[in-house]
């Protein structure tokens, strides 16, 4: 007998899965590389201006856009930026508001937690690096007929969805840091969004400089962060 090339459950198609498949010695390397190639990634501060060709960046986000999310409903948008005079706008109003984070509103806790990373206020990356990404999530969609239609673990799906984006960057040879100015409305009026969506993230991507440093951190220990049950 034939296998069947289709199944329906409740009126709906399911088709067969193809995994990839490996054997298992290749598994194990594969699974060390790719753990080797995530810890090389760091977030940086200090972009060089050199271009990045559109075709890498709107495959990173192709790939941003395989993330799993609730009932598949896929509530991101993803805005790509190069236009230098957006990215100024972007970054006026960004440090307009992290001034009076840092001044004002961050708890002496916190800017104490944040001083081993050497942020501050003024965020020259948003101009230097090549493109900016702004994650928006949708909070709930439109049907054909203007029908408010809802979405599902939104901030989940998004946040996966920036994970494999963030990976993607690294994957590609560039590099990115998951800023989060407080708060980021302006981003809506500068990039003239609907009123479904709400900014994330902004990510900006781009070859690191060659003279950047990162902060000596360090990875939580496995013990630390993993519990075996077996
Ligand atoms: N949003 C600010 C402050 C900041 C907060 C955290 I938590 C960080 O891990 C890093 C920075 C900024 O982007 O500078």
């Amino acid at each position: 007998m034939s296998k069947k090339s289709t199944r329906i459950i409740k009126g709906h198609k399911h088709i067969p899965y193809q995994p990839q498949k490996f054997p298992e010695q290749q598994m194990i390397k594969r699974a060390i590389d790719f753990y080797e190639m995530a810890d090389m990634r760091r977030s940086i501060r200090e972009f060089s201006n050199k271009p990045v060709p559109r075709e890498i960046m709107l495959n990173i986000i192709k790939t941003a856009g395989t993330s799993p999310s609730g009932a598949n409903k896929q509530p991101w948008t993803f805005c790509l930026v190069s236009d230098p005079a957006i990215k100024k706008q972007i970054r006026d109003a960004a440090e307009e508001e992290e001034y009076q984070s840092y001044h004002n509103r961050m708890s002496q806790e916190w800017l104490k937690d944040l001083e081993p990373m050497g942020t501050a206020w003024k965020k020259p990356f948003l101009e230097t690096a090549p493109w900016l990404i702004v994650a928006f999530r949708k909070i709930y969609d439109m049907d054909e007929q203007g029908q408010k239609t809802n979405n599902y673990y939104v901030t989940e799906s998004i946040g996966l969805a920036c994970g494999m984006l963030i990976l993607a960057i690294h994957n590609a040879g560039l590099s990115t840091l998951t800023h989060t100015p407080s708060p980021m409305n302006f981003l809506s009026t500068i990039l003239d969004r609907p009123e479904n969506e709400r900014p994330f993230l902004l990510i900006p991507v781009g070859y690191v400089a060659d003279d950047a440093f990162v902060p000596d951190i360090k990875r939580k220990k496995m013990e630390d962060i993993c519990v075996l049950y077996e």
